[in-house]
Order: structure tokens, then sequence, then C-alpha cells
């Protein structure tokens, strides 16, 4: 292969289709035929061989067998990867991937490793995955990971990670599967849209030595093991919940929950925004409601809320890691907080309560028999509509005790057809089945099997966070500091031991979306505690929701889960060292 100089641009005009995008720190692009580059540590030393060949090479799938084809030239140009290296490996991956086929040898990450994003792959989201996987890698690795459009097989810079649309040859991989191949030469990442390519980020990430997940700096290279990876989803609703409303938590503690229910391929974050002790979004028709209604929480606290601006950022941030926040504005029960602030909307004759700041004692209810509470229902379920891209919105429903049961039923099937109205799915906690709110409803079973039973029998799908096996608010032992112990302590183990499909004996399993985990947080009251509660216990509900349930067993996942540690060491994130888990000493 004749080596030929071409023309490589640095801030030229993007051409041929080629252009960088992302934050980098460069600014400009490589353009010529086949070719490579060596260049090393942080000075930018070019090194240009091009073929006279002026075949694209071949790039519509950018697999690593394209890149290998063009790299075949430059062993010799590029440096050898500087020690120490951090070796990654398949061994801890969690959720456990759905076909893995373990390679020899390993492709280090360098400094002119680039990420390449296939037009067609670009077309169906993939570009947002491709700059999420360099906002993971960039602090750790210290690398630019420039993100590049282009067709993977010319005008790359190093061993490319090349996002390209999935083909025929891999099967079915749906809306949120993904292909990884990681050869010596580059790693190609098919999927045939933004979820499954956000999801072949977060392998990526999980892949890499645990010190990635550093904010700093690491001396050293990192490496990905060679090897293949075929990954789909078990289930479509793979959740987890926190209640922002007994506590509230800022934006940012909230992104940080996010994120680690990303790195575990989760997909739906449901905010629990509204409760007896504080109600925690803006409603412009009703400002008192955060006015007044969110300025306290449980233990008398300052509370506060989310502007809605702040709640569509929110909602961003979940959507570039893929999730769907599911907001629930619990109604008719759990609503001290919105009668404190809109005295208005008590029924006559009962006194209007203060906001709570202990725990919720089942007193409050809106009033079915009065046309300001449906007014009231509509204005919030608008605009809680409006700012949710998602398709659900959860109505609660749970412990009404003080709402008659007829009362209980008209108000849910007029709120629900709100929820329709304003173009949305409405999801409702088990309770919800009583008042047959029609087979389109998702019904979250967390206590009654009558209820879940009933649900079923109406065609509803059924999401399952059953609270003895679910909660992340339970104890995980009777030294757990915080937590509740109502529906059992639950250990890691316990946590991973159940499946969706089983744990209610009698559902049909087609009508099971899922699973969720909720965190309450009547006793939660930090980031810190937050994370104690979810870890090490989010991810046996990912693998759970993720995985195929043949050959799952405690003591193979014991190893994986004990391995995570150090990411989330890496990550300055706490966790509760539950002694079930082997934890490396
Ligand atoms: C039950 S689960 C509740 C919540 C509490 C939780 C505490 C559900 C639908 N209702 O209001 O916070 O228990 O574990």
């Amino acid at each position: 292969m004749g080596a030929t100089p071409c023309s490589s641009t640095l801030t030229g005009p993007p051409g041929g289709g080629h252009r960088r995008r992302g934050p980098g720190r460069g600014s400009g692009r490589l353009a010529c035929g086949r070719v490579l580059v060596a260049l090393l540590g942080l000075v930018s030393l070019l090194l240009v061989a091009c073929s006279g060949d002026d075949d694209t090479a071949g790039g519509d799938t950018g697999g690593p067998e394209e890149s290998s084809r063009s790299s075949e030239a430059t062993p010799s140009t590029v440096a050898p990867p500087v020690e120490p290296l951090h070796h990654g490996s398949f061994a801890s991956l969690i959720p456990r991937p759905t076909g893995l086929t373990p390679g020899d040898g390993e492709l280090p990450l360098v400094a002119s490793t680039a990420i390449v994003v296939q037009p067609e792959a670009e077309a169906e989201g993939a570009g947002g995955a491709a700059d999420l996987l360099r906002g993971y890698l960039g602090p750790a690795t210290g690398l630019e990971l420039p993100v590049v459009q282009g067709d993977g097989g010319a005008d790359v810079v190093g061993p490319p990670i090349t996002f390209a649309l999935a083909t025929g040859g891999d099967g079915e991989l749906g809306t949120e599967g993904y292909v990884l191949d990681i050869a010596s030469r580059g790693v190609a990442i098919r999927a045939s849209s933004a979820a499954g390519f956000g999801w072949a980020v977060q392998t990526v990430r999980q892949l890499l030595a645990p010190e990635v997940q550093s904010p700093d700096p690491q001396p050293g290279t990192f490496t990905l093991p060679v090897g293949t990876l075929r990954d789909v989803p078990r289930f479509a609703w793979r959740g987890a919940m926190l209640d922002v409303a007994r506590h509230f938590f800022t934006v940012e503690e909230v992104e940080r929950v996010i994120d680690l229910a990303a790195q575990y391929k989760l997909n739906r974050f449901h905010l629990h925004l509204t409760d007896d002790q504080g109600w925690r979004l803006q409603i412009e028709q009703f400002p008192e409601l955060t006015e007044v209604g969110a300025a306290t929480e449980l233990g008398g606290g300052p509370g506060g809320f989310y502007t809605q601006d702040q709640y569509r950022e929110l909602v961003d941030y979940a959507a570039a890691r893929g999730i769907v926040v599911v907001p629930e504005i619990d109604m008719p029960g759990h609503v001290a907080a919105a009668l404190a602030a809109r005295p208005s909307l008590v029924c006559p004759g009962t006194p209007t309560p203060a906001i709570a700041t202990g725990f919720s004692d089942g007193t409050t209810t809106l009033c079915a028999d009065a046309e300001s509470t449906y007014s009231f229902v509509q204005g919030v379920v608008d605009e809680v509509a409006a700012l949710t891209p998602g398709p659900y919105l959860h109505v609660g429903a749970d412990e009404a005790q003080a709402t008659p049961p007829d009362d209980y039923q008209r108000f849910l099937r007029r709120a629900t057809d709100m929820v329709r109205a304003a173009g949305k799915q409405p999801v409702g906690w088990d309770e919800i089945a009583t008042a047959a709110t029609g087979s389109d409803a998702i019904v979250q079973f967390w206590l009654s099997s009558e209820n879940a039973a009933a649900a079923a029998g109406q065609g509803a799908s059924l999401v399952m966070s059953p609270a003895r096996r679910a909660y992340l608010d339970m104890k995980y032992d009777d030294s757990t500091p915080i937590g509740l112990t109502w529906a059992g302590t639950i250990n890691t183990r316990r946590s991973y031991e159940w499946d969706p499909t089983t744990v209610e004996p009698g559902l049909p399993a087609d009508q099971i979306l899922g699973l969720e985990a909720p965190l309450w947080t009547e006793t939660v009251t930090s980031l810190a505690e937050i994370e104690q509660m979810l870890l090490p216990r989010l991810p046996s509900y990912a693998e759970i929701g993720w995985s195929t349930p043949d050959g799952r067993t405690w003591d193979e996942y014991a190893g994986r889960i004990a391995a995570q540690a150090a990411r989330w060491t890496a990550a300055g994130r706490a966790y509760t060292r539950d002694p079930v888990v082997p934890w490396p000493s």
C-alpha cells in the first residue's frame, strides 16, 4: 500500500460529509483518504501517511475490520501505550449481557483514538451517545476523543470507536439493543436508536478499569478487552423512583442519581413530586403550591421545589442518558401540602391541614364532590403533561384512606381521563385497580396481591415494585442506620433473588412491563444517604430488568457486585458495606 502525502486540514471548513462535533478542544478535521496519524502526548505530532487508493475504505459498517484495514500501515507510527496500563475486563459487567464472546488481547485508548459517528447512525441519535462517551471517558483518561462525523473508514485518526447503524446481520435489536465489537484496531457500536447507542456507551464505560470513573486524570493508559457483545433488554420498564417530597433534593443531586441509574441501564426515572410534606414542582397557574407548599419537608427543614425550567433540565439530562422521567402527582390522598397551600380545595366541614413535617398519616384527601377539585387537577395535569416529553403521567392513587371508595373511583376515573386527554398514559399505585381505570393504565404493584390480580383482569400493564423485595428505603439489616422495616429488611442478596414474573403468583407474564425500585425518603436526608440506600442494591434491579433469568445465581452475581465498589469509590459515591457481599479487602 503506497503512502502518499495528503492534505491534512486542521482548520478548514467541513467537507466530504465529515465534521467534528461536540466541545472538542481542537477545531478541525483531518481530510484525506486512507490515513493515519500518530500522535502522542499532549503535543500533536502529526505523521500523515496517505494511501494513494482513493477508495473510502468501505466504511459502511465502521467495524473494526474496516479500521484494521486502514491501520495496517500504522503500528510502527503509533507509540506504545503509556504505563501503567489500566486493563479493562468483561468480568464484572452489570447487567449481565445477553451474549458475550470474549476474544484475545486488548485495545488501548490512546491520544489518537477518535469517536466516529456515521451519518446513518447520527440520523438515529448516535451523536448524543458519542458526546456522552466522550464526556464519560475524557476526565480520567485525559484523552481528547474527538467526535467526528464520517463514514468511519477513511479520515480516522487512530483506532476509532465507530457508531454505525445496525444491519440485518445484527438480528432483532429492538429499540434498546446494541452490538459492541471490540477488536485490537478499533471498536464498532451498532444499534438502531439513540437508546441502544447509549446503552452501548454505558457498557464501554463499565468495561474500562474502575478508575475511569474518577473525575481526575489518571496516569497511564486504559485498555478495552477484545471481544463481541450482543445485548438486548428483557423488560421495557426498568425503573428507579426518588421521593423528593418527603425530603427535597437539588437538581444536581438528582442528576447524580440519574447518572447512577443510567450506568446500570435503567430507563425510567419516576419522580415522586408531591406528598403531604411538600409540593416540589412549580405550577404556573397555582403559584401558591410551591410558594407555600414547598416551604418545608419532613423534620421541618427548608424544603424546596423545582422551577419549570429546572424540571425541564432534569428531564433533558435524563433523556440524554436514555431515561424517561415519569412525573408523579399523588392524589387524591397524600395532599396535605396542596391543601395547606390552597385551602379552597379542602372539603367543606373538614379542617385545613398544615404541611406535614412528620410521616404521612393518611388523613388528607381532595374532595371528589367539588368541581373546583377537577379544575385544579385539570390545570396541574395539563402543565405537567406539557412539561413532560415522556409518554407517562403518574397519578399516585395510593393510601387514600380518607377518601370514601365511591369518591375514590369517581375521582380517579376523571383524573385518568384528564391524563389521557393531555396525551399521556396514566400510571398509578396498585390501589388504582379498585377504580377500574382502563386497560391502557399502568398499575404499579407494591403491596396488594388482590389489586395486582384485579389490574391484570382489567387488561392493564403491571410494573412490579414489591415492597418486600424492591423498596430501597427498607434497611439492609437491623444495623442499617437509616431506613424503615415495615416490609422487612432487604439485603443485597434478597434484592437480587426474585423475578417480576413470579414474585406474585398467577399474574400473566405478558402483562408485566417490568420492574421499578422506589426510594422513599422519610429517613433519607442527603445525597450520601441516597447512595447508601441505592448501593449496592440498585444494580440488582437493573440486572433483573435487563438480563435473562436463566442461570442467574447469587453466587455468580456476588463477585460482580463486589467489584463495583471500586467504581463507586472512584466516582466519589457512598455505599453500604452490606456484609452479604464478598467485598475485596
Ligand atoms: C408506602 S408505597 C407509601 C409511601 C411511603 C412508603 C414508605 C406507597 C405507594 N406508599 O407513601 O413513603 O410506604 O416505605
